[in-house]
């Protein structure tokens, strides 16, 4: 048996991550330190099992494609627990588990799960190195791919070692892949002990634990705890022509528009108009001078590729096309990655599943086919994102796919009232998670999956933000996937967006774009809004406000809120009654 002592100084640290390799009984432990050797030596490593493609040097230098077992393509809630004391901690919308008795099932589970295998020791840091909000954090995984992954997506090594051997309170994730069985998958959440396991999973947010599992689920609980917030949205800057700049954040659910909008090129006709990006998927938010401010806590993007092209995404494409892991998309004969979006499929494509492309077998690349990207690439990254105190937000946005009913945008009265229309937000489902697409499920603030406690309190704990916040940002409810009766987009979306953005803006700092008052909030009148390329007739239905629609919403929604039980916060329910009065009016 090999030494599992001695990896780090720190007594504490060197015995906790000790036990558990002596556990997991590899034949080899390796740490990172975070550099390009290790990145390179994992890359070939992988290369050798075949698990990873080399693409095309020349016009994907540095690039690889890595195809996933089929079984394990998405996030799989089914099997994603929190683990707590009682269910009631947990609460309706998570899968529960005691957490003594699961800690002691999974310890049982993957004893001796590393046999014969390289384990690897990943120390992180999320957020700004050097920012009081920043977090410490260790992967252990028996994954080469999952380590490769980790190092574009964390501050891998050197960093998380020195604040660790100092003793700093970290969030230790243990992964292993096992035999990727389905039955025995757990994405285990120990909030009171800031220790993740996963198992039988290789696939992104499953695996990659800083991501969902860390700075979402686990650090929600922190939180909580010590009062800030930390959510599912992308962020950006957005500097007017006149030089004034609005922060702007953002939670749609999964494959709902977070990465495009971060990446947001506005329109010819916005000249003068900058955009710069925060965070394409999650931000950390805590009280500064009055207002609010977010940083980042992740290095790297972790981003849907269908529907990724020249004319939705040019930043993108920009960005993904060097030091990046595609995973699950198409191989062209040129040895490129492709995926649907970008055309014609090309004659001799090979699916991701390393057949020759055939439309009967499905779509060519998955739809949840994804490229793992430092963030450092991309071509306007805000200056705030190395900053310690982050970036103000002047405006939050909640939104989801939604083929009718909710209106293209429109402002809630105050930040109750916002509050409400998050706990509210229904969309339909995506192929980042396994399961039926397209149904309506709740989802408040896109956050129903990656909550790490009961919602009814996650809930209080916006409106108890509000109340410290002097400085609040507005609330604004969006839905760029309105359809009209042949299925199609009516919105074009994307850049286009920047339309919405601009409203927002002029709204947010108290600017002269008019509104109208309506029961739902605050919507754009016809006359002051610029709706870009859309018929006046088709902006007049993406700005109509369908009083029985939502009355019939607020139906649908009473239940879900109703299963919180005596926990739901008496105000939330007050603003229902308040926005059910002004619909019935
Ligand atoms: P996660 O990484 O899963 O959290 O997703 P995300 O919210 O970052 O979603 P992303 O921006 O990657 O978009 C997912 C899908 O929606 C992609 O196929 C996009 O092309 C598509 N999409 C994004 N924005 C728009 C839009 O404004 N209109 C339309 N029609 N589609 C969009
Ligand atoms: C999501 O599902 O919201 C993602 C992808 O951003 S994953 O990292 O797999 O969770
Ligand atoms: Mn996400």
């Amino acid at each position: 048996m090999m030494t599992s002592r001695g990896l780090f100084q720190n007594e504490d640290v060197d015995k906790e991550v000790g036990d558990v390799v002596e556990l997991l009984n590899p034949k080899k432990v390796t740490m990172l330190h975070g550099k390009p050797e290790e990145y390179e030596m994992l890359v070939s490593r992988l290369l050798g099992e075949g698990r990873l493609i080399k693409l095309n040097e020349t016009t994907y230098p540095n690039c690889y494609l890595a195809r996933s077992n089929p079984n394990d393509v998405a996030r799989t809630e089914q099997n994603t627990y929190i683990c707590t004391d009682s269910k009631e901690e947990a609460g309706p919308t998570n899968n529960w588990l005691d957490r003594r008795e699961a800690k002691e099932m999974l310890f049982k589970l993957i004893a001796n799960a590393s046999a014969g295998k390289e384990l690897y020791v990943l120390p992180y840091v999320l957020g700004p190195n050097g920012s009081e909000y920043s977090q410490v954090g260790i992967e252990i995984t028996d994954s080469a791919y999952v380590a490769a992954n980790q190092m574009i997506i964390a501050l891998v090594g050197d960093a998380a070692i020195e604040r660790l051997e100092k003793g700093e309170e970290h969030v230790l994730g243990i992964h292993q892949t096992m035999q990727l069985d389905p039955n025995k998958r757990y994405i285990a959440h120990f909030p009171k002990e800031r220790l993740i396991i996963s198992v039988n999973t290789d696939y992104g947010g499953n695996a990659l634990l800083s991501k969902k599992c860390h700075a979402l689920r686990i650090a929600s609980a922190i939180a909580k705890e010590k009062g800030f917030m930390t959510e599912h949205m992308m962020a950006i800057e957005v500097t007017t022509p006149e030089g004034k700049s609005y922060g702007i954040s953002g939670a749609f659910p999964s494959s709902s528009g977070k990465t495009n909008l971060a990446m947001i090129n506005p329109p010819e006709d916005f000249k003068g108009w900058k955009v710069r990006l925060l965070s394409d998927d999650i931000i950390w938010l805590f009280e500064h001078g009055g207002g609010v401010n977010a940083i980042n806590p992740e290095y790297g993007f972790f981003g849907v590729a269908p529907g990724t092209n020249d004319k939705t995404n040019p930043n993108a494409m920009r960005s993904i096309n060097s030091n990046t892991i595609f995973t699950n998309v198409a191989l062209t004969t040129e040895i490129e990655p492709w995926w649907e979006g970008l055309g014609e499929p090309p004659q001799g494509l090979i699916d991701w599943q390393g057949r020759s492309y055939d439309p009967k077998n499905g779509p060519a690349a998955h739809p949840n086919s994804r490229f793992t990207t430092p963030i450092r690439q991309y071509p306007y990254l805000s200056d705030k994102y190395t900053a310690a105190e982050g970036m103000k937000i002047n405006a939050m946005l909640f939104g989801g796919r939604r083929t009718t009913l909710v209106p293209l945008v429109f402002e809630a009265y105050n930040w109750a009232h916002g509050v409400l229309l998050g706990a509210m937000l229904r969309a339909e489902t995506t192929a980042a998670v396994v399961g039926k697409v397209g149904v309506v499920r709740n989802d408040p603030m896109a956050m129903r999956p990656f909550c790490g406690y009961n919602m009814a309190d996650y809930f209080a704990h916006w409106l108890k933000m509000g109340e410290q916040i002097r400085d609040k940002p507005k609330i604004y409810m969006i839905n760029w996937f309105r359809k009209d009766e042949n299925g199609k987009y009516i919105w074009p979306g994307f850049g286009e967006n920047m339309r919405v953005l601009k409203w927002i803006i002029e709204r947010a700092s108290g600017g002269a774009r008019d509104a109208v008052e309506t029961p739902i909030g605050m919507v754009p009148s016809i006359e002051s809004f610029d709706y870009g390329k859309v018929s006046r007739e088709q902006a007049e239905k993406l700005l109509y406000v369908d009083k029985e629609g939502w009355l019939k919403e607020l139906e649908e929604v009473k239940p879900f809120l109703e299963s919180f039980g005596e926990r739901m916060p008496r105000e939330l329910w007050g603003e229902f009654y308040k926005l059910k009065e002004r619909l019935e009016e």
